[in-house]
């Protein structure tokens, strides 16, 4: 093929454009020939659409082709785009020039002192984009001014410190302390570092103040962008729920969400969350989303990490504007701040800031940046700070006001070395003071048992629709079905058993929010939360009408995502600690898309950040021949996490313990998050199924003695839906020598539960699972058997063979496999 071929066409048209069409091709493709990069290796295109001359040629390329590069024209809504035409057009409003001076001399001279002080810590400078401090400025004085009182920010390391100091308004000192480590014995095998752990302050945004909550964050870069959101929309809530009352409740609370460009550009995470921001379960009215942007991350140029021209291009999935800013314009910057804060709150959007300057150093300053990028750090070397050419270039003497303020962060510094403890940056907000966190205490727990009175109320209101409601019949058999359980004429199944649990819980003042996929209806077609009229697909949620008065009732469909949406209902958990909030994976399996956020943030967060959460995991589990991955939720995964009583690990094997287990997460003052082993066959098993008495006795059992077998000459202990099938087996074989126990809390392990149930029974011990022996909870259990049995007494384990995927693909396989653990279990 020739050279020519392979060349882009460019077709000239012959007809001289108006100045209509001159500013549409400038408004359209203006971005890729604006002036953004400092140091000038993102260089402008020369666009062919943009080779125009003439007066409104030059008008238009001075507006659109400056240190503003405005990507809005892919937005549908016209309105949206002639809001930002009308604004970009207009003639740029005159920044507060000292203002901004002060700020980048803070910003700079804060990195320099800690530069020269700890040289060797790590602490990921801000220098080459101290723009952002004199953006978040104008980012909340523009939003305090429609009324916001709070900011929850989120960001990962690069320039973290600055932000608390500037920002959150932590004190310099406070800061320096973390570099001092002067009292390390307090975080022994916990604890995080300096520029991971969050910060609550106040911000003076000109006459008014904004309470800044920065999110405590993993290293995972991102991890934190669900949490961050999850958050704002609980405080959002806290002030009357979104789009109610005169003032919308996002107008008060703001997210800033800040972002590396390479974390920025690949991480799945963010586009995931970037989905939610308009579905109604998850909308926060828009979060300001601004991309640190230092053309680099770690030693990896922008070629390397996106394939587009830039790494704000995920973004464009959503019909949202992306306004790219010369860092080295802050003027320049502090417009396209308001611009962005303006544009949130006239159309609830998200809005992008790609914030492009460069990196002073190596990714932290121990690491030299001149191996693999020489002759960039070459060029950054002989660049002087921006505060310098900024107060060149407004022509006021920066001297005497850098000279106070570098003697202000020396003194903090000296002051941090006298330190003895290392001083708080945040704090817990007042709706946490009545919880409990930290070790289990048995003085917790409270009953959870309801009248049969109560929950026949609760019953009929769930279990009827409204007069002219057209039920799918299928339902409708259901509701005659629930209504009998509720009046106790039917054992209840787990299915009721969840919904009297939330609708006992409402109607006592806990609200419920649930998501997941597919949730409302439930996969199993188990729940039925919201109900569908058969004649126009009107909804109905009984949940919602059960008694004047009642908390808040929610449940959602998500999206198709288990790390952002799980992240989000960790994050609303953390600001909603009176609500029981519950995140459900479809099969269980697929909890290990949000590892991240399991590992990170439930397991950890108490342990690194002194961060509770109550939220709820429901992970459906058990093994029913529908292959590798629908039986296992990987039991063993969350039981290598647990320790210190950082969370509760539960299984509950019948309608009632499921619905004592939901109630006690909800009415006892402990928050700490909760895995629950959900049922599938179980759902539909009549053994599962609990008499309404059930309901009313006291609590949840950790573990459920044997009924029929009073005193045992051998032992099986087991959880899950594998009980009731040894007992059917045991009834079978007309076995009345051997115990059943079922173990329905792994942890915290119930131990004097269990030991008093052992003692009761003579013989051998036999661990029995459905999981293969390199799954399930045999590695965690049976040591703890074995301690209990004492010497003499033998412990045993019955399990699949060891196998690498977690189930056969085979329903006939797996039939053979389960008879053979239940023949396996009731031989001696
Ligand atoms: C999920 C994840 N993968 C890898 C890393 C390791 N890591 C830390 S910083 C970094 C580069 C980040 O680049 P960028 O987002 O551009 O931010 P910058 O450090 O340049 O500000 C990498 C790869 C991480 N922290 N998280």
């Amino acid at each position: 093929m020739s050279k020519t071929a392979n060349s882009p066409r460019v077709i000239q048209s012959t007809v001289q454009p108006d100045d209509t069409q001159v500013f549409e091709a400038f408004r359209r493709w203006g971005y890729l020939a604006a002036n953004l990069d400092p140091l000038g290796f993102l260089q402008p295109l020369d666009y062919p659409e943009l080779r125009l001359a003439g007066e409104a040629a030059d008008r238009a390329r001075r507006i659109y082709c400056g240190t503003i590069g405005a990507e809005f024209m892919h937005i549908p809504d016209p309105a949206r785009r002639l809001w930002i035409i009308e604004r970009l057009e207009a003639p740029a409003p005159e920044p507060n020039r000292a203002r901004i001076l002060e700020r980048l001399i803070r910003a700079d001279l804060f990195e320099q002192v800690m530069q020269a002080r700890y040289l060797g810590s790590k602490r990921f400078s801000l220098e080459g984009t101290t723009a952002l401090i004199p953006l978040l400025d104008e980012i909340l004085i523009a939003a305090a001014e429609r009324g916001a009182v709070e900011s929850v920010m989120a960001m990962s390391h690069r320039g973290r410190l600055n932000v608390m100091t500037h920002i959150a308004c932590k004190t310099p000192r406070d800061i320096f302390a973390g570099f001092e480590d002067v009292d390390p014995r307090s975080v022994l095998g916990g604890g995080d570092v300096k520029y991971h752990v969050g910060a609550t302050g106040s911000y003076k945004a000109g006459e008014r103040e904004i309470a800044i909550h920065l999110v405590s964050n993993p290293s995972h870069l991102e991890a934190v962008d669900p949490v961050a959101i999850g958050r704002a929309r609980a405080k959002q809530d806290r002030f009357g729920g979104n789009s109610r009352g005169s003032q919308p409740a996002h107008d008060l609370v703001l997210p800033v969400v800040m972002h590396g460009d390479g974390a920025f550009a690949g991480q799945g995470i963010l586009a995931e969350t970037l989905n939610m921001a308009g579905i109604h379960g998850y909308t926060v009215g828009g979060a300001i989303q601004i991309i640190v942007n230092n053309l680099i991350g770690f030693t990896t140029i922008p070629a390397e990490l996106h394939s587009t021209r830039f790494a704000s291009d995920v973004a464009k999935r959503l019909p949202i504007p992306i306004f790219h800013v010369n860092a080295e314009d802050p003027g320049a910057v502090v417009r396209v701040g308001r611009l962005a804060l303006e544009y949130r709150y006239a159309f609830a959007s998200d809005v992008v800031v790609d914030l492009i300057g460069y990196r002073r150093h190596g990714h932290s300053e121990v690491d030299d940046p001149t191996i693999t990028q020489p002759l960039l750090y070459r060029k950054i070397k002989d660049h002087p700070p921006l505060w310098q050419i900024y107060a060149q270039r407004i022509a006021m003497d920066a001297a005497a006001i850098a000279a106070q303020i570098r003697e202000e962060y020396e003194t903090a510094q000296r002051d941090a070395g006298k330190l003895k403890k290392i001083p708080a940056l945040r704090q817990l907000p007042g709706y946490w003071s009545a919880y409990k966190r930290g070790r289990y205490d048995r003085s917790y727990e409270v009953d959870t048992g309801v009248a049969a009175e109560a929950l026949g109320e609760i019953s009929r209101v769930l279990s009827s629709t409204p007069k002219d409601f057209h039920v799918h019949p299928k339902v409708k058999k259901l509701l005659d079905q629930r209504a009998e359980m509720g009046a106790g004429k039917r054992p209840v199944d787990f299915g009721y058993a969840e919904l009297l649990a939330f609708g006992t819980l409402i109607r006592e003042g806990t609200p419920v929010r649930l998501s997941g996929q597919d949730s409302r209806r439930g996969t199993f077609n188990q729940r039925h939360s919201a109900l569908f009229d058969t004649e126009d697909e009107h909804e109905y949620v009984a949940l919602e009408h059960v008694a004047p008065g009642q908390a808040r009732f929610e449940s959602y469909n998500s999206t198709l995502s288990e790390a952002s949406v799980l992240g989000f209902e960790y994050g609303y958990s953390r600001d909603f600690p009176e609500a029981l909030v519950l995140w459900e994976a479809q099969f269980g399996d697929f909890a290990n898309g949000a590892q991240v956020i399991t590992d990170q943030f439930i397991s950890a967060g108490e342990d690194k950040w002194d961060l509770p959460s109550g939220v709820v995991l429901l992970l459906p589990h058990g093994y029913e021949g529908q292959g590798p991955e629908h039986s296992s939720a990987r039991i063993e995964r969350f039981l290598q996490l647990a320790a210190e009583d950082n969370i509760q690990i539960c299984q509950p094997s019948s309608a009632a313990q499921y619905f004592h287990l939901l109630r006690r997460q909800a009415l006892r003052p402990w928050r700490k998050p909760l895995v629950v082993f959900t049922p599938k066959s179980m759902l539909r098993n009549p053994a599962a199924s609990s008499p309404l008495a059930d309901f009313s006795r006291d609590r949840f059992l950790p573990v459920v003695p044997d009924a029929e077998v009073a005193t045992g000459a051998r032992v099986l202990v087991c959880s899950g839906k594998i009980g009731h099938e040894l007992r059917a087996e045991r009834s079978r074989l007309k076995n009345n020598s051997t115990a059943i126990l079922s173990l329905e809390q792994f942890y915290p392990f119930p131990e004097a539960e269990l030991a008093a149930e052992l003692a009761r029974h003579s013989g051998e011990i036999v661990w029995v699972q459905e999981e293969p022996g390199n799954m399930g909870a045999l590695f965690y259990v049976v040591p703890k058997l074995r301690r209990l049995a004492g010497a003499g007494r033998s412990v045993l384990s019955i399990k699949r063979s060891p196998s690498a995927s977690p189930a056969t693909g085979s329903v006939k396989a797996h039939e053979l496999e389960q008879k053979t653990l239940l023949t396996l279990a009731f031989s001696t």
